[in-house]
């Protein structure tokens, strides 16, 4: 049936009453680490909330261990070529793809998830912020896989085109992957922010954080599986030494692990 107009709408007080409980007693998760902790342990796309857009958005939860901790929350994922990763500022900053496969989360969303987790510790009133953890998953044609973990994720605003601070690798031991190849601005093919005389956005076909070009670029093109691994396609900084066969990588992953977080 349809309503002609919203006067004509049944409306009842009781009903109008019963869900705004609803909505209000509905727990509203802010990352995967406390879905994982509320009790859904099973992988997959749930919705999270925004505080700071007031909106939900879909997110793929990775609840399997992962370097000692359960309930990664991912905000980039590549496996099978299916969407085009050489687009624009507004698409970069909005987001795009699917959740269940291949996705970008979207810079303005990356930056509010970064951000969920700050809360009041201290009598005093000081703000502390707990800082995301970031990890990456790879993997090559060969089937060669590792994971690599930063112990800080600090996204800043939109303002400052999306400075991105990666610090502190977080492994027991040096390996190809101690140094951190992601930092700087971000950059697409049509907005050049990084500290070259190039537009290394433009030049390798993705956005990405293009400090000096040549670090990473896990938003570039998606390679065949003759592919050798390069800066044309979905390039990480160490990985031609960690496979001396230099073979491209299939599939990447990038999540943010928030920790206990307070309510
Ligand atoms: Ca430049």
């Amino acid at each position: 049936m349809r309503f002609k107009s919203c006067k004509d709408f049944p409306q009842s007080e009781d009903k109008h009453y019963h869900i705004m409980i609803v909505w209000f007693k509905s727990p509203r998760a802010l990352e995967c680490t406390s879905i994982y902790a509320s009790g859904s342990t099973s992988s997959g796309i749930y919705p999270i909330w925004l505080k700071e857009r007031f909106q939900f958005t879909y997110v793929y939860c990775d609840m399997e261990l992962v370097s000692t901790k359960k309930g990664w929350t991912t905000i980039q994922r590549r496996m099978n070529g299916d969407i085009n990763f050489e687009r624009g500022w507004d698409d970069y900053v909005k987001g795009f793809g699917n959740p269940s496969s291949e996705y970008w989360l979207g810079l303005e969303n990356i930056y509010r998830l970064s951000r969920q987790t700050a809360y009041s510790t201290n009598t005093l009133g000081a703000i502390n912020t707990k800082l995301p953890e970031v990890g990456f998953d790879l993997e090559d044609w060969d089937g060669m896989k590792v994971f690599v973990q930063y112990k800080n994720f600090i996204l800043n605003s939109k303002a400052t085109n999306y400075l991105l601070d990666v610090n502190f690798f977080n492994g027991a031991f040096w390996s190809f992957f101690s140094r951190v190849p992601i930092n700087g601005e971000f950059s697409t093919p049509d907005r050049d922010n990084d500290e070259t005389d190039r537009h290394c956005a433009k030049d390798y076909k993705s956005g990405w954080w293009f400090r000096y070009c040549y670090d990473s670029n896990l938003n570039g093109p998606y390679p065949k599986y003759t592919q050798k691994i390069s800066w044309q396609n979905i390039y990480w900084f160490g990985w031609d030494d960690f496979n001396k066969n230099k073979t491209a990588l299939r599939f990447s992953t990038m999540k943010l692990y928030h920790g206990r977080v307070k309510p």
